[in-house]
């Protein structure tokens, strides 16, 4: 969770980001919270455009609460030509031990499915212990979130990329004659 001073919108590490013209992303958001979550899927969507993704090029789609973020994300990966996936949700710790059964186990369903499919799964969920840390994080003293996300979609695609164009050669019949 960001704490002050640590404000969610400025852009760390390396301020220059690429995006290619025609460069798709992905989002899908839960409406649990949607007071929140519809403010963090929005900031992911004017930083992706204010980044130079069309857009067109934006394929939004929604989901009941966060426990469902996995299985769409997937889906979008496998019936689209997104080049990366933002999860959107807000979890707050209430009084019901649901916080538990759904933070872990989506984050790590969002790592399997990075490891499954060869473009990023960014994890934009806040996780907090009140509503009120959630909506200082979606717009409001410490950024947004949704910025954040965005950002590290772009800095992925970029990466990868990257990485593609070194073109290291790496052969994988080399390693099986060890
Ligand atoms: N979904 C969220 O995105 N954030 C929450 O804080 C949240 N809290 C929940 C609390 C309870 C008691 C229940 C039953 C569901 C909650 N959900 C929440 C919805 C959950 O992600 C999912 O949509 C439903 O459990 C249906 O699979």
């Amino acid at each position: 969770m960001s704490t002050a001073g640590n404000n969610l919108s400025i852009v760390k590490g390396s301020t220059t980001i690429k995006s290619k013209e025609d460069t798709e992303v992905g989002i899908v958001w839960a409406e649990w919270n949607e007071e929140v979550t519809g403010k963090l899927r929005d900031g992911a969507i004017n930083t992706l455009l204010n980044h130079g993704v069309k857009r067109e090029n934006i394929n939004i789609k929604a989901v009941p609460g966060t426990f469902e973020l996995v299985a769409a994300a997937k889906w979008m990966a496998e019936y689209s030509t997104v080049d990366a996936v933002i999860c959107i949700g807000v979890v707050i710790q209430g009084d019901t031990r649901h916080f538990d059964f759904i933070c872990g186990p989506v984050a790590q369903g969002l790592i399997n499915l990075n490891i499954e499919f060869e473009i990023p799964f960014i994890f934009g969920v806040l996780t907090t212990n009140d509503l009120q840390q959630a909506i200082d994080r979606a717009g409001g003293k410490h950024g947004n979130k949704g910025d954040e996300a965005a950002i590290t979609a772009l800095k992925m695609i970029a990466l990868q990329e990257e990485l593609l164009d070194e073109d290291l050669g790496f052969d994988e019949d080399e390693l099986d004659e060890d």
